[in-house]
């Protein structure tokens, strides 16, 4: 283990409670708690405690937990005080811990220490940290499923169907003489196929954990006055932007977080396009299509009253085509129709009425559908960007190790393949894994984590 130096943390939230809770993790707490409460806490057992400072006077009375090495949080001895929940009082017991020999923690030491201390694995570790950033029940749900190590486990299951691939290889390739003759190698392509059917179902599954945590970014463009503020504010059951009938009269982004069915969509209202001389609008348009390059999908917002509506535009101002896409044909009231969803070979149009509101549901659902969400949360765990490119990588070489399939002289190439693939996987629970991505981890936890 790097470090065992005793640290400490106000764990609860800044403000006023009920209830404030410190938190001490060190590899030999025994003196530490003597000086604390004045006497040894008994294991595993909540007790009315006085907290002391250094000449013996009571801070604070609360209840002391401790938790013995190893059988704790971090692994090692852990003392948890649980006194009143106010700033002044919580900071005076953390001092008091200071001079008791503890320094203050880094954000998310203690689960760190979890992880180095094998208590928990790296994908654990992250989702302790995605169960308190979530803000939707259905993510919180899935981070609980992450951290009990469902992913983990489906992780391992992929990691020893290769091992015993890679066995099985060795043994063919170490011992030749005993079935050289007739290789087998029909059942080494059966496997490689059992295993990539595998990967793709976790890919599948691990993509969908990652829009649940993160959520899906769009972005609203189109040219001035089509209706995008407008647009904005009816998703958002919310007067979030300016709407006049002036048009430019957006200048820079305005972002809103609504949530369907449990996903957050992160709306992003922008300058409408055009070309201008006017300083600031331009500076607003690039800011247009600096959003529209972060944005998981794009709702080009058209005024179908205005003309008859094509792609033209978007292709005038050069719309990325790789970033998925929904059209919206606004302001129908203005030519009595009715909100419709068109579904064309590969692209959708929804006929709506930012003003009066009809159409808006059919939008959300689609909005829902072209991100790949498959309405379900049954059997999902959170995942990350740093896991869907280890799984790439993964299946790369599982890939690559098929195209040798053919030629028995080849196994060893094919074998190196395998390990490779198992390398990356193991990255994903933190096997191996690089300090830097570590210190990056644990660096967006929360302090007393
Ligand atoms: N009748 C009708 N008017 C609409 C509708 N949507 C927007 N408008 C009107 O169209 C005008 C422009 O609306 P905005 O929402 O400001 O348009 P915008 O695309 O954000 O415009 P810029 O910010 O200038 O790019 C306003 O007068 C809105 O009231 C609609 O569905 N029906
Ligand atoms: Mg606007």
């Amino acid at each position: 283990m790097a470090n065992s130096d005793t640290i400490a943390a106000i764990a609860t939230p800044p403000g006023r409670g009920g209830i404030g809770v410190i938190r001490i993790s060190g590899a030999d707490l025994k003196d530490f708690s003597k000086t604390l409460l004045g006497k040894s806490p008994i294991p595993r057992q909540a007790m009315l405690q006085s907290f002391l400072d250094a000449e013996g006077r009571v801070i604070d009375q609360g209840i002391a937990l401790f938790f013995p090495a190893p059988y704790s949080y971090t692994g090692e001895d852990v003392l948890e005080l649980q006194g009143h929940g106010g700033p002044a009082i919580q900071s005076l017991l953390l001092n008091q811990c200071l001079i008791a020999g503890a320094r203050l923690a880094q954000p998310g030491e203690f689960t760190l220490r979890a992880y180095l201390n094998n208590k928990i694995d790296l994908i654990q570790a992250e989702s302790v940290a995605d169960l308190i950033e979530a803000n939707t029940y259905e993510a919180a749900r899935c981070a609980t499923n992450s951290l009990r190590g469902d992913f983990s486990k489906k992780i391992e299951g992929l990691v020893n169907m290769l091992t015993e691939l890679r066995m099985f290889i060795e043994a063919t390739i170490n011992f030749p003489e005993d079935n050289i003759g007739d290789l087998p190698l029909s059942p080494i392509e059966e496997k490689l196929r059992q295993i990539d059917t595998q990967f793709k179902q976790i890919f599948q599954t691990a993509q969908q954990g990652k829009i649940l945590k993160e959520g899906i970014r769009i972005v609203l463009a189109g040219e001035p006055n089509v209706g995008k503020s407008s647009l904005l504010n009816q998703l958002a059951e919310d007067d979030v932007a300016i709407v006049t009938e002036i048009p430019g009269t957006t200048r820079d982004v305005i972002e809103r977080t609504i949530t369907i069915e449990g996903i957050a969509i992160h709306i992003i209202d922008t300058a409408g396009l055009r070309e201008t001389s006017d300083i600031v609008e331009r500076k607003g348009i690039e800011r247009t299509h600096a959003a529209i390059k972060n944005a998981h999908m794009i709702v080009w917002v058209m005024d179908i009253s205005q003309r008859s509506p094509s792609t033209e535009a978007e292709t005038m101002y050069s719309i990325p085509a790789d970033i998925p896409r929904i059209t919206v044909h606004n302001k129908i009231d203005l030519i009595n129709e009715s909100a419709r969803i068109k579904q064309h070979s590969n692209s959708t149009t929804v006929n709506l009425s930012a003003k009066t509101g009809a159409g808006i549901d059919l939008l959300r659902k689609e909005i829902l559908a072209i991100s790949g969400w498959r309405h379900s949360t049954e059997g999902l765990f959170t995942a990350r960007q740093r896991h869907l490119e280890a799984l790439t990588m993964a299946q790369a070489h599982l890939n690559s190790a098929r195209t040798f399939i053919a030629h028995e002289s080849q196994l060893e190439l094919l074998a190196e393949d395998l390990r490779l693939s198992q390398l990356a996987l193991s990255s994903i629970t933190g096997e191996f894994t690089a300090d830097d991505l570590l210190g990056e981890i644990f660096s967006h936890f929360c302090i007393g984590k």
